[in-house]
């Protein structure tokens, strides 16, 4: 079945060019580029399982792209993928650095025709670094809600925060918009990540669980161990995978009742990216989880660091129709 807007996984070698309607071409890990072409993102965690898969992002009909200031951005007239990426700089920081990437953001998206962001990714170095309210991830929950305002919750994107340990000072933001808005959806097992309580840093996250878009797409956000606010299952991987799989089919479940023609469970369609902490831990996680998903739901599985400090891994997917 067609739908305008899709994600899928190619092997490199496959691809001699991107295709006319291609939204952006995403890679893990280092070098080198599958293609010599401006709507390729670079992501520097490390594939580590399924290697040998790059993240396809399609749309409607013929792709345009260009440059806004410190934006890159490519569109098919109904969607539109954009890329900032700043550096912290010499004793920079990363809440001010995301303030300043969302301000950029934001203001590429209110002058353009694609103004509904339905969903958002977010690299950077040493997320867990720094005590308490200092650790990097609160400071860029900080910046980002500074950037963001008054918008309202429940129009926030869905959305993916890692980080990487590539020593890179690069702050990643990249993000897909659209003419109409999504449907964001929350998860009944968890707290919306915007209402955390205090104990998770000043400014709470700003992302929805999940946002259907157009097609339908679905678009899930980051899922990890997490029922209520509290992380499950500290120190037992296996565990915390069991976790969040129950955590994204209840995403599933709530998507499919809202809009009937989306698959209830993953399917051969589904795109899953699966970010482990601990190589040690990639080697049973992938055999739980082609046990756990069978044989014919792709995903890929890369190094990084989840955004609290006893979170082993963390899971966000998309599937169409
Ligand atoms: C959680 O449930 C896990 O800050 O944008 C997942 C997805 C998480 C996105 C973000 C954070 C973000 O709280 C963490």
């Amino acid at each position: 079945m067609r739908t305008t807007l899709s994600a899928r996984y190619l092997a490199p070698h496959s691809l001699a060019a991107l295709p006319d309607d291609a939204l952006a071409l995403v890679q893990f890990g280092a070098g080198p580029d599958a293609v010599d072409d401006p709507r390729v993102i670079r992501v520097g965690l490390p594939p580590r399982a399924r290697t040998d898969q790059i993240e396809l992002w399609t749309g409607a009909g013929p792709v345009r792209t260009g440059r806004d200031g410190a934006i890159r951005w490519a569109t098919d007239g109904a969607h539109c993928f954009g890329v900032v990426e700043l550096d912290e700089g010499p004793g920079g920081d990363v809440g001010t650095t995301a303030e300043h990437a969302y301000a950029a953001a934001l203001a590429f998206l209110a002058a353009s025709e694609f103004p509904h962001v339905v969903r958002m990714w977010n690299y950077f170095d040493a997320i867990n670094q720094g005590p308490g309210d200092f650790e990097r991830y609160r400071l860029f929950c900080a910046g980002r809600a500074a950037a963001l305002g008054s918008a309202p919750d429940e129009a926030l994107p869905a959305a993916t925060a890692i980080g990487r340990n590539d020593g890179d000072a690069t702050l990643q933001v990249y993000w897909l918009s659209a003419r109409a808005p999504g449907v964001p959806l929350e998860n009944p097992r968890q707290v919306s990540a915007y209402r955390y309580p205090r104990q998770y840093g000043p400014r709470s996250p700003s992302f929805s669980r999940a946002m259907i878009a157009d097609g339908p797409t679905l678009l899930i956000s980051g899922t990890a161990s997490v029922v209520g606010h509290a992380t499950q299952h500290p120190g037992d991987v296996l565990a915390q995978l069991d976790e969040t799989l129950a955590n994204l089919d209840s995403l599933c479940e709530a998507a499919h009742d809202r809009a009937p023609s989306l698959p209830r469970h993953f399917v051969s369609t589904s795109v899953l990216k699966v970010y482990v902490r601990h190589a040690a831990d990639v080697a049973k996680v992938d055999a739980r989880l082609r046990e756990r998903l069978g044989a014919a739901v792709p995903y890929l599985i890369v190094l990084g660091d989840i955004c609290r400090a006893d979170l082993l891994i963390e899971i966000d997917a998309t599937h169409a129709a």
